[in-house]
C-alpha cells in the first residue's frame, strides 16, 4: 500500500458504543470511508478476541477494496490473524519497539503522546511511523485521559516542536495526527493553530464521535477536507498594499463604516474605552450577554471583539470562552489583552486557557505581560532569551530599561509564531510583530513595526492601554469591508500598525496642548477624533517593507 501525508488526513478511530439506532457499525464505517476516512483504525475495549477477529475481517473487506490502511488498537495478534496493516498503541500498551520486532518492518505503527517527553521518547525509538497527539480537547469518548480538559493547541504545539526537531534530520519522517474532541466546530482552528509555520504541521486529525455517531457519516467525513484547503496562509501577495499604507485611508473607512467593538473588559476602564471607541467614529458595546454574541456576528459585518484580562473572575474566563467560539465560528477579529499575566500564575493559567479555547488575531500587552506568555509557546522560535527571563511582570505595569532591543524582537517574534497573531509590545516604543502572514512550509521572516509612544501622559490616566486594545478592534473591524459594505482583505499587521500609529500620534498631540493628566484626557479624546488635525502628520507615517521605523 502507499502511503503518503493524504494518507493521515481523516483518520477514523472506530467505537461501537455510540453508532445511531438507525444504522449499524459496518455500515458507519463504510459510509466514512465513502465520504473519504483515509486511514481506519479498529478499537474495540469490550469484544471478545473471537468477536474482533470477526469484526477486524469485516471493516478488512471494506478498507481492502478502498486501498486505504486499517490499523488495530493494541492488539497486535488480531492485527496477525487478520493481516492488518499496522498497529497503534498507547503509553501503557506493548511498547513499540517489540511490536515492530513481531510485525516486521513493512507494517504501519502508531504511539499515542500526551507530552514532549513522550514524543522524545517515541523520537529516539525510531520505530513508529506515525505518532497520535492529545489529548487536544474535552472528550467523552475515551475515560482515561490524562489530561481530562485537553492539552489544547498551546500543548500540541511543545509536542510539535519536538517532533519537528527530530523530523527536520531523521532519516525517515514520523508523521502526526491530533486527537481528543475534534469537531467540525473546531477542526478548522485546530489546524491552524497546530502548527509550527517552517517547522512541523499536523498530517492529520484522528476523529471518534463526531463520525461514529453521526447520522450521516460519509458527510460528517468529507466535510473536514475543507479544513485543509483552508489552511493556506495570507500572504503578502493577497494583500490591499495600497490601503495597508495608508492611516488616513484606513481611519476614514473606521469613521464610514461605524464598526461595532465589542468589549468583554474590566470595570475601570470600561467608560474609557467607551469614549476612545466612539471619538474614533466607531460604535462600542460591553456586552456580557452571552445569548446575544451569535446575533451580533450574524447581523454585523464590521464587527470586532476585545478581551480584557484587567479584572478576571472565573465566570468571566469561560464568558470569553464562548465569545471567542462564536467569533471564531463567524471569522471576526478577536484582540486579546493580557493585563498583569505574569503577576501570578492563576492569571497566567487564565491566558491558556483563553488561548486553548480559540483564535485570537491580536495580542496586546506590555513587556511583562508578553514575556509572561512566552511560557506557552514551544520554543520553536528562540535561541537566546537571557534579559527576557530577567523581566518579570510588576503587575500592570512593566519595565522596558533593563531589555535589550534584540530581546524585544525575539520575544515578540516568539509569541507572534507560535499563536500565528499579531502581537502589539507597547512601551515608550511599541513593536508590533506579524505572525500571520508567515509561509507554511519555510521560515520566512517575521515582519516587525515599530511604533513611537504618544506622549508621557498617557501613563497619568487609567485605561491609555486597555483603549489601544479598543482602537485596534475598531481598526481592524472598520477594514474589513469598503464603504459599500463589501468585504475586503487587509492583512491585521496593517491594520494594527494604523490603529497603533493613530492612537500614539493622537496621543502626542493632545500631550503637548494640555498641563496634565485631567485637561490631557480630554484633549486626547478630541484628538482622536480630530482626523483633519492629524492627517498632515499620518501622511508621512508608512510602513516600510518588512520593517518600519517611524520617522
Ligand atoms: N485517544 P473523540 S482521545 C481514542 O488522547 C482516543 O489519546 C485519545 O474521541 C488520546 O474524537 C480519544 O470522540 C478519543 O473526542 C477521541
Amino acid at each position: 500500500m502507499f502511503i503518503t501525508n493524504s494518507t493521515y488526513r481523516t483518520y477514523l478511530v472506530t467505537d461501537s458504543t455510540m453508532i445511531p439506532e438507525s444504522s449499524t457499525f459496518i455500515d458507519q464505517v463504510t459510509e466514512s470511508i465513502m465520504g473519504g476516512a483515509s486511514m481506519v483504525q479498529l478499537r474495540e475495549k469490550t469484544l471478545s478476541t473471537r468477536d474482533f477477529i470477526e469484526r477486524a475481517k469485516a471493516v478488512r473487506k471494506v478498507t481492502k477494496e478502498f486501498c486505504i490502511p486499517l490499523i488495530i488498537n493494541d492488539r497486535i495478534d488480531v492485527a496477525l490473524a487478520v493481516n492488518a496493516d499496522g498497529v497503534h498503541v498507547g503509553q501503557d500498551d506493548m511498547p513499540a519497539i517489540t511490536v515492530r520486532k513481531i510485525l516486521g518492518e513493512k507494517k504501519l505503527i502508531g504511539v499515542t503522546c500526551s507530552n514532549p517527553e513522550e514524543v522524545k521518547q517515541v523520537c529516539e525509538e525510531g520505530v513508529a511511523d506515525y505518532i497520535g497527539v492529545g489529548t487536544v480537547f474535552k472528550t467523552n469518548t475515551k475515560k482515561d485521559v490524562k489530561d481530562p480538559k485537553g492539552c489544547g493547541p498551546i500543548g500540541i504545539r511543545k509536542m510539535l516542536k519536538v517532533l519537528g526537531d527530530h523530523n527536520r534530520t531523521a532519516k525517515k519522517e514520523i508523521k502526526v495526527v491530533a486527537i481528543g474532541g475534534i469537531n467540525h466546530d473546531n477542526a478548522g482552528s485546530v489546524l491552524y493553530q497546530c502548527s509550527l509555520p517552517g517547522l512541523q504541521s499536523l498530517t492529520g486529525l484522528a476523529v471518534v464521535s463526531c463520525i461514529m455517531a453521526s447520522e450521516e457519516p460519509k458527510y460528517a467525513t468529507a466535510d473536514f477536507d475543507r479544513y485543509y484547503q483552508e489552511q493556506e496562509l495570507p500572504t503578502m501577495d493577497n494583500l490591499d498594499g495600497e490601503t495597508a499604507q495608508d492611516i488616513v485611508k484606513m481611519i476614514k473607512g473606521v469613521r464610514s463604516n461605524s464598526p461595532l467593538v465589542h468589549h468583554i473588559t474590566n470595570n475601570v476602564v470600561k467608560n474609557f474605552s467607551a469614549n476612545v471607541t466612539l471619538a474614533l467614529g466607531a460604535s462600542p458595546i460591553m456586552s456580557e450577554l452571552a445569548n446575544e454574541f451569535e446575533e451580533f456576528t450574524c447581523k454585523f459585518k464590521n464587527l470586532s471583539l476585545v478581551l480584557n484580562l484587567g479584572t478576571p473572575i472565573p465566570e468571566q474566563i469561560e464568558l470569553f470562552k464562548s465569545a471567542m467560539k462564536v467569533y471564531n465560528a463567524a471569522g471576526h477579529h478577536i484582540v486579546f489583552d493580557p493585563v498583569a499575566a505574569g503577576a501570578s500564575l492563576a492569571r497566567l493559567q487564565c491566558c491558556k486557557d483563553i488561548l486553548n479555547a480559540g483564535y485570537v488575531s491580536v495580542i496586546k500587552g506590555n513587556l511583562g505581560e508578553i514575556s509572561a506568555l512566552l511560557k506557552l509557546t514551544s520554543g520553536y522560535s528562540s535561541t537566546e532569551r537571557n534579559s527576557i527571563n530577567r523581566v518579570v511582570s510588576r503587575g500592570v505595569d512593566s519595565v522596558d530599561s533593563e531589555v535589550e532591543e534584540k530581546d524585544i524582537f525575539e520575544l515578540g517574534e516568539a509569541v507572534a509564531r507560535d499563536f500565528k497573531c499579531v502581537v502589539v509590545i507597547t512601551g515608550s516604543t511599541n513593536y508590533i510583530f506579524d505572525g500571520i502572514c508567515l509561509s507554511a512550509n519555510v521560515r520566512s521572516p517575521v515582519r516587525i513595526a515599530k511604533v513611537p509612544g504618544g506622549s508621557k501622559l498617557m501613563g497619568s490616566i487609567t485605561g491609555t492601554g486597555c483603549s489601544l486594545g479598543s482602537t485596534i478592534g475598531a481598526f481592524l473591524a472598520g477594514c474589513a469591508t469598503d464603504v459599500n459594505g463589501t468585504p475586503i482583505f487587509i492583512d491585521p499587521f496593517s491594520a494594527v500598525w494604523g490603529a497603533v500609529t493613530y492612537y500614539n500620534v493622537a496621543g502626542s498631540v493632545a500631550g503637548k496642548i494640555g498641563t496634565g493628566p485631567g485637561s490631557f484626557m480630554i484633549n486626547f479624546l478630541d484628538c482622536l477624533n480630530d482626523v483633519e488635525k492629524l492627517e498632515p502628520i499620518l501622511k508621512e507615517k508608512k510602513l516600510f517593507g518588512n520593517f518600519t521605523e517611524a520617522p
